[in-house]
């Protein structure tokens, strides 16, 4: 188990010359360079205002906050500070928030200004004292009151044990669960991904990554940071995902790392050549699945195979296919159990199935979380009484050792790689004048892998008006979460059980999206 405060680790991979180029913004207007000791100072800054605030040790830090270089500097701090990151979503609405800081209860809460008057009313009526505004260029109330500190921060000690992170996920039924992820889960799982991947030190030639994704997940916040980070290598910083833009910095790249939409909307541009790729060593997909189809377009467009990944909050990265040969990467496969994470898929009664079989799969490791926030019978639930974590996910592995995923136990969506439980979704409509009860549902979609879809029943005498239920979800929760489509109907397909047949549903409109 690996020891210590996982900012420590990171730190200690900075290049012994920290006056070069850390990562370079690459959104429309000038560039802004940050180097190793900008990182270095600016989260020590951060760290000690964090000290300044004598919190109880172990406290929650939640952050809103548009991606900027800063808000990555503050991950570091809390790292360093010895508390706890909780990213969130900057989709999340007032609802989604007031849940959060109610679970949660950080003690200091940090949103972008625009955000400043709700989330703050929250943020004090749940006790904590501390809101500080970030914005994404440069200015707010964190960035001030951090200058006024100094610039050496020497990181808290914290062992492996200790909590680094709670990410909240959704609950098949009711509300999110926070994953709580400690030091010792991340640093051994961006161990093992620093050799697996064949992460370039910049003494071996160094590596470039293109860093496109949001950083309030898993992905882009722990595999693509912790990635760049624990190499010394530089990272070209988009805030938002541009296809055009990502393929013009492909020539001073060596890494990229998306979901399966951002690889369908680059596939899109005409500009996606060999020759723009040429630099580049490694293409890694994962959080959805990839269709074979978009694998196979990218070898032919880029000359390059998409290495897929699987993993998840709970556990960060589980498989990854092989590295080299590149030949070795199996399309539609999530490659096989990462060293040290053991795998099994197992079927209903427990027991284990034959390779091939398909069943449910479950992990064990040094990388599975601690166990979910202040949930110690969800946390049970969870993990069968030999300690392996059920991940939900339903898959086989073939007599190679390829692991394929081949659908889910839990009803979730994955629409662009972000989470979307339909319990939520119904629980919203449901509460709404004129429904009487719904059904929402994923189905294929050609940009976003599979979009939400939402089938209503009238009240006796009721006629809810789709556009209207659909704007009264706007209102209220995450954009990514509104059904693209929604349908009143007289009334929902059930089975003998009287069970909703959601799989009869999911056939009749599996072609509304597809290209
Ligand atoms: C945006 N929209 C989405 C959406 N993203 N709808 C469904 N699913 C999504 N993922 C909405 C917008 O609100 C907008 O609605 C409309 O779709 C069009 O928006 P857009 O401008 O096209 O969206 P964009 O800002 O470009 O975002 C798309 C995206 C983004 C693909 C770049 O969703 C994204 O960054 N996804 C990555 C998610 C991620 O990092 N997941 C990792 C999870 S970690 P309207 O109505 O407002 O017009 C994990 C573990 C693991 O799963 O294994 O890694
Ligand atoms: P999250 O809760 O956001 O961490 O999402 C984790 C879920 O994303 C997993 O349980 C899988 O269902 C899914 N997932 C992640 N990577 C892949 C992949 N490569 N292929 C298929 N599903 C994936």
């Amino acid at each position: 188990m690996t020891k210590g405060n996982l900012f420590a680790a990171l730190r200690a991979a900075f290049p012994a010359d920290l006056d070069q180029v850390a990562i370079e913004t690459a959104d429309p207007g000038r560039p802004l360079y940050y180097t190793w000791r900008d990182l270095e100072r600016g989260s020590a800054m951060l760290a000690n205002l964090l000290a300044s605030l004598r919190l109880p040790a172990h406290s929650r830090v939640a952050v809103q906050v548009e991606k900027s270089v800063e808000a990555l500097m503050l991950y570091l701090a809390v790292l360093r500070a010895g508390h706890v990151y909780l990213p969130l979503n900057n989709a999340y609405q007032a609802a989604e928030i007031e849940y959060f800081i109610g679970n949660a209860e950080p003690a200091v809460v940090v949103c972008s200004s625009r955000n400043f008057g709700w989330i703050s009313k929250l943020a004090f009526k749940a006790g904590t004292r501390n809101v500080f505004t970030l914005d994404d260029d440069r200015s707010g109330s964190l960035l001030e009151r951090a200058a006024c500190h100094g610039d050496q921060h020497h990181p808290v000690r914290r062992g492996s044990d200790d909590l680094a992170a709670i990410l909240y996920t959704s609950g098949t039924t009711g509300r999110s669960k926070g994953a709580m992820l400690t030091h010792g889960n991340l640093l051994s799982n961006a161990l093992v991904l620093k050799d697996y991947w064949g992460w370039r030190t910049p003494e071996q030639g160094g590596d470039v990554l293109v860093h496109a994704l949001p950083i309030f997940h898993v992905h882009g916040l722990f595999v693509a940071s912790h990635g760049a980070l624990l190499n010394g290598s530089k990272m070209i910083w988009f805030s938002r995902f541009d296809p055009k833009a990502v393929i013009a910095r492909l020539p001073e790249a060596t890494v990229f790392m998306g979901v399966p939409t951002l690889y369908v909307r680059i596939l899109a541009e005409s500009a996606l050549t060999p020759a723009a790729c040429a630099s580049m060593r490694l293409f890694i997909s994962g959080s959805a699945p990839l269709l074979l189809e978009t694998f196979n377009d990218w070898k032919t467009r880029s000359g390059h195979t998409i290495l897929e990944r699987y993993g998840m909050s709970e556990t960060i990265m589980l498989t990854s296919n092989p590295y080299r040969p590149e030949s070795a990467r199996r399309g539609g496969t999530v490659g096989m159990p990462l060293p040290g994470v053991g795998l099994r898929v197992n079927d209903d009664k427990g027991e284990p199935v034959a390779t091939d079989e398909i069943g449910g799969i479950q992990v064990k490791g040094p990388n599975v979380f601690k166990g979910y926030w202040r949930m110690p019978e969800k946390t049970a639930d969870e993990f069968t009484p030999d300690l392996w974590f059920k991940t939900g996910d339903v898959g086989r592995v073939d007599a190679d050792g390829y692991v394929t995923i081949v659908g889910r136990s839990k009803d979730l969506i994955i629409s662009g790689g972000y989470n979307v439980y339909p319990a939520e979704i119904e629980g919203y409509l449901n509460d709404m004048p004129g429904v009487a009860e719904s059904a929402v549902i994923g189905v294929p979609h050609a940009d976003f892998g599979e979009a939400v879809v939402a089938v209503v029943v009238a009240r006796p005498g009721a006629a809810p008006d789709g556009p209207a239920l659909t704007a009264a979800l706007k209102a209220q929760i995450a954009n990514f979460k509104v059904p693209k489509a929604l349908f009143v109907v007289p009334e929902l397909p059930r089975n003998a059980m009287g069970k909703v047949q959601k799989n009869l549903l999911r056939e009749q409109h599996q072609g509304l999206f597809k290209a």
